[in-house]
């Protein structure tokens, strides 16, 4: 039997001498040497009991080895657990324990603190530091590397991303071998990528949009990746002269907008620039364009699918829309609350379909039942509408959700911390415009009775349980919070009465 996934994506490179990651300090990972890094890899995993089916889960800085984390787990059929390095333990417990990974591999910094949390959860430590060094990386080097590739099925787990849910806990999305190779040749092929390509890679590779969607299609299409360990302004300026293209989260274009280097002459080898993860405002793509010549190309997806719907790569690339569907993806929008099907220009709930579409939640079947449809239709919660060209529109969000620098920050998640504090009697959490990050994360509470709590206090308390980026930029103290007649707090309201709030 075959390995679906690297037979097709890691396979067919890994005695190529061609560079694949070119290195901030000048140097190059070719296709051979990363195969050869991701073999001796699979030898550790192997070694530390990691099967075929386990979770490796991951939580360390950007760097090659932490990237090859995810080739030596498809190697070995292991499923990859990649996690926000901005985590903090009390959040990774809830994922530890849920997924119950058989090793966890994460900064040596973060050792001591996590190995109790591991332990509980039944997993192994080593560690991966942002030089590429650790007690994992010391094994690697000892180790000869594992030539044997894990037969594995087009259906069979590749990895697992935790999305929060509106409830608040959140939920792993399955993601299979299939689901990773269809959309990765559906995109690379979609977007004329080859191995005249060099993209420049400043994302984070714990989320879909920078490990699958940049990574994959790298990888399938043999083009060279300039690897950042994240996004830093000077960096790419110097790094878009003799680079093609380059994935970001909208930030990454005002930020790239906000810079005078950035000119029509500056990005003359440049071909294709792409946003997603979170809206890109109409006015920067059009600002974009003003100033480079480049039409940005928008494209939509989420965790649980992958990308559904690209704006094309001949032909108009409308702003404010994210294109059509994928080759291979249906789209189709419905009546929220329903199943019945609305017609062309009518806004509702955006649902798909296709190869791209998760497996379901990781032991959560009702969730799963919930969300994805016995006919395979996944409800993205998102909602939108189709226009007379075929181009989807995303008009708004069922799910209260928050998108800021192109992390989604669940307010469920936040307002039931604050909900448990002394001095809080109710609490609601929006997100308000930002200039840099889209959407910028506000808290307003209702203090019950006795000593009004100290909004500094409040925001102490959360900071020692919740990741850096989903801590609110405000809070503040409010008499009482807007309902409808059914109770339901009324956060549209509230988004209108902070719009300005930051000042
Ligand atoms: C950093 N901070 C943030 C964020 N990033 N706060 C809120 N939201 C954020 N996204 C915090 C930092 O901890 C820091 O806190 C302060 O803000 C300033 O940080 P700064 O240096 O300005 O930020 P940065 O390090 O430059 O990061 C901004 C960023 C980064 C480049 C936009 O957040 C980023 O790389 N985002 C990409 C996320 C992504 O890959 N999303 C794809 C998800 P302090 O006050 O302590 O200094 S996949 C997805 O959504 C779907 C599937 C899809 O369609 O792609
Ligand atoms: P996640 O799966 O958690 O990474 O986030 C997916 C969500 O990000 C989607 O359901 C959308 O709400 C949002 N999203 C992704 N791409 C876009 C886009 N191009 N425009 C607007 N929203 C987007």
């Amino acid at each position: 039997m075959t390995n679906h996934l690297h037979d097709a994506m890691f396979g067919p490179r890994s005695a190529s001498p061609a560079p694949f990651l070119l290195l901030p300090d000048g140097g190059t990972l070719t296709h051979e040497g990363f195969a050869e890094l991701a073999a001796r890899q699979a030898a550790v995993l192997i070694s530390a009991g990691v099967q075929k089916g386990d979770r490796v889960a991951l939580q360390a800085a950007k760097t090659p080895e932490a990237l090859a984390v995810y080739a030596a787990c498809i190697r070995v059929g292991a499923v990859l657990l990649p996690l926000n390095t901005a985590y903090t333990p009390t959040e990774l417990a809830y994922f530890l324990g849920d997924a119950e990974p058989k090793l966890l591999i994460c900064d040596p910094r973060s050792e001591a603190e996590l190995a109790p949390i591991a332990e509980t959860a039944g997993a192994q430590v080593l560690t991966l530091d942002s030089t590429g060094g650790g007690s994992f990386s010391a094994r690697v080097a000892a180790s000869a590397p594992h030539q044997t590739i894990a037969p594995c099925a087009p259906d069979d787990l590749a990895a697992i991303l935790y999305t929060s849910g509106t409830t608040g806990r959140s939920k792993g999305a399955m993601l299979s071998h299939d689901n990773l190779l269809s959309n990765a040749r559906a995109l690379a092929d979609l977007w004329q990528f080859s191995d005249a390509d060099t993209l420049i890679h400043a994302l984070p590779i714990f989320h879909t949009h920078g490990l699958f969607v940049a990574i994959n299609v790298s990888l399938l299409s043999g083009a060279a990746v300039r690897f950042f360990p994240k996004f830093d302004i000077d960096e790419i300026i110097a790094a878009i002269p003799g680079s093609t293209s380059l994935m970001g989260v909208p930030t990454f274009y005002t930020r790239l907008l906000d810079d005078p280097r950035l000119t029509r002459d500056l990005v003359a080898s440049m071909r294709l620039f792409v946003s997603g993860s979170a809206p890109l405002l109409a006015a920067t793509h059009e600002a974009f364009e003003a100033r480079t010549g480049h039409r940005i190309l928008e494209r939509y997806g989420m965790t649980e699918t992958n990308m559904n719907a690209s704006n094309p790569y001949e032909g108009a690339r409308i702003a404010g829309t994210v294109g059509q569907p994928l080759p291979g993806v249906e789209i189709r929008i419905t009546e929220p609350g329903s199943d019945s099907v609305l017609g062309q220009g009518e806004t509702g709930m955006i649902e798909v379909r296709g190869p791209n579409v998760f497996q379901g939640y990781w032991r959560m079947p009702e969730k799963t039942a919930e969300e994805l449809r016995e006919d395979g239709f996944f409800l993205t919660g998102d909602l939108g509408l189709i226009d007379a060209a075929g181009y989807l529109h995303i008009v708004g969000r069922q799910k209260d959700l928050i998108i800021a620098g192109g992390y989604n920050i669940y307010p469920k998640e936040i307002e039931v911390l604050l909900d448990e504090m002394d001095g809080v009697a109710e609490s609601a959490v929006i997100g308000v415009p930002h200039p840099d990050l889209g959407e910028a994360v506000v808290a307003l509470v209702v203090a019950g009775d006795g000593t009004p709590p100290e909004p500094e206090a409040l925001l102490a308390a959360l900071s020692s349980q919740l990741a850096r980026f989903k801590h609110p930029r405000k809070l503040l103290l409010v008499d009482s919070l807007p309902r409808n007649t059914m109770g339901k707090v009324q956060k549209n309201a509230l988004r209108d009465s902070y719009a300005d709030c930051l000042g």
